[in-house]
C-alpha cells in the first residue's frame, strides 16, 4: 500500500468550496491505482480563524504541517482582513519556514482554451515562469519614519542573498537542461533598481557562464510584458524575483483566458520540508459560495502535487482527464464563458477518469 499524506488548508473565499470538489478525484484515483491511498487532514486556517484568535494559523500550526507529504491550499484573503495580514500570516509563513523556496509556474495554453493573445497555435505559449521564493521584495522587512507627520516616510526592503538568488537561477538552467529546452530569460528592472537587480544580474550572469549552450539574455520587466504579449513563442524559461514573478504568472494566467486556470507548486527542492501547492488565483470574494469558481488551476495543481511525490502514472491519467474536457469545451464555469458550476466540471473530470 502506498499511502500519501496529504495536509489541506482550503483557506477563504472560493477556496473550500474548490477544495471540497477537487478532493473528489482523489477517492475516484485510489479506485483505479489500486494499493494509492490519500490520507486526507484539513485545517479551518485563514481569515475566519485570524477573526476569532488574531492570528491566520495556530502557534503549532507550521509544526503540523511539517508532518506530511505534500500540502494542497486553496486561496487566502478576506475583506475584513487586510490582505497583508492574511498573505504575511499564512502563505509565505510557509512558503519561508519550509524553505520552498521555488515558486514553479507553468504558462502552457491547452488546446481549448480561448487566449487573448492572438497566436497560430496553443504550442505559441508553452513556457515556464521560475519564480523565487524566498526572500526579495516579499521578505518583510522594513519600517516608517516620523509617522502621520508632513515627513512620513516609509522604507519597503528588499533582501538578495548570493545564496537564494544563485539556487533559483542554477534552479533555472537545470531546468531548461533537464527538459531540453533552448534559452532561460531573467527578469531584471537593473536600469532603475541599482541595488537589488545589479546584483541579480551579475549572478545570472555568472551562473550563465556554466550554460554556454544555452541561450540566455536578461530583459526588463516591463519589456518582457510586452514580450508575453507580443513573442510567446520566444519565451521557455523564465527566472524571476519574487515580486516580479507573481506579477508575470498573472499576467501568464490571464494570456491563458482566466486567472483561474493556472496552477503552481512552492517547492523545497531537497525534499526536507513538505512542497505546497495551490493554484495562483486568489480568494474571488465577488463569487464566493456561488459555487462557480474554475477548478482548473487547483486541479492542475493537484497533477503537479503527483509528479513532484513521484506518481508520474497517476498525475499523467488526471492532467488528460482535465485537458480532455478543456478540449471538448463543452463543461466551462462562466469565468471560461460558460454556464457550469464547480461541481459540474469536477463530475465531468471524474468521468473521464472512470472512462479511461
Ligand atoms: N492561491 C493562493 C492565493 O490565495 N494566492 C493569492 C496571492 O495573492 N498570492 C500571492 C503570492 O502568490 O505570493
Amino acid at each position: 500500500m502506498n499511502k500519501v499524506r496529504l495536509k489541506l488548508l482550503p483557506g477563504d473565499g472560493i477556496g473550500p468550496e474548490v477544495m471540497t470538489e477537487c478532493v473528489k478525484v482523489l477517492a475516484e484515483i485510489e479506485k483505479i491505482h489500486g494499493g494509492l491511498k490519500f490520507d486526507l487532514e484539513e485545517y479551518g486556517w485563514g481569515c475566519q480563524y485570524y477573526l476569532k484568535n488574531k492570528k491566520m494559523l495556530p502557534d503549532d500550526g507550521l509544526k503540523i504541517l511539517s508532518d506530511c507529504d505534500a500540502i494542497l491550499l486553496g486561496a487566502v484573503g478576506y475583506p475584513g482582513v487586510p490582505d497583508h495580514i492574511s498573505l504575511r500570516g499564512l502563505l509565505l509563513p510557509i512558503r519561508q519556514e519550509f524553505e520552498q523556496y521555488i515558486n514553479f509556474r507553468p504558462v502552457k495554453l491547452l488546446e481549448g482554451l480561448n487566449s487573448p493573445v492572438k497566436v497560430n497555435s496553443p504550442k505559441d505559449i508553452d513556457f515556464v515562469v521560475i519564480r523565487e521564493n524566498s526572500e526579495g521584495e516579499y521578505c518583510g522587512k522594513g519600517y516608517v519614519k516620523n509617522e502621520n507627520t508632513p515627513d512620513e516616510t516609509v522604507v519597503q526592503e528588499a533582501w538578495f542573498t548570493r545564496k537564494a538568488t544563485e539556487r533559483v537561477i542554477k534552479y533555472a538552467f537545470e531546468y531548461a537542461v533537464k527538459n531540453n529546452l533552448g534559452n532561460v530569460v531573467s527578469a531584471t528592472k537593473s536600469n532603475a533598481l541599482n541595488y537589488s537587480m545589479v546584483f541579480w544580474d551579475k549572478v545570472f550572469n555568472e551562473v550563465k557562464a556554466f550554460y554556454g549552450n544555452i541561450d540566455s539574455r536578461s530583459i526588463h520587466v516591463d519589456a518582457l510584458a510586452g514580450f508575453f504579449i507580443m513573442k510567446p513563442q520566444m519565451l521557455k524559461v523564465v527566472v524571476a524575483s519574487n515580486l516580479f514573478g507573481d506579477i508575470l504568472t498573472d499576467l501568464g494566467s490571464a494570456m491563458l483566458g482566466s486567472i483561474g486556470i493556472s496552477p503552481s507548486a512552492n517547492i523545497n527542492p531537497e525534499k526536507k520540508y513538505p512542497s505546497m501547492f495551490e493554484p495562483i488565483h486568489g480568494s474571488a470574494p465577488d463569487i464566493a459560495g456561488r459555487g462557480i469558481a474554475n477548478p482548473i488551476g487547483t486541479l492542475w495543481s493537484m497533477v503537479l502535487m503527483l509528479e513532484h511525490l513521484g506518481l508520474n502514472e497517476v498525475a499523467d491519467t488526471l492532467f488528460k482527464a482535465v485537458t480532455d474536457i478543456i478540449r471538448d469545451c463543452k463543461v466551462r464555469t462562466p469565468d471560461m464563458g460558460g454556464k457550469s458550476s464547480t461541481s459540474e466540471f469536477v463530475g465531468a473530470v471524474i468521468q473521464n477518469l472512470k472512462r479511461n
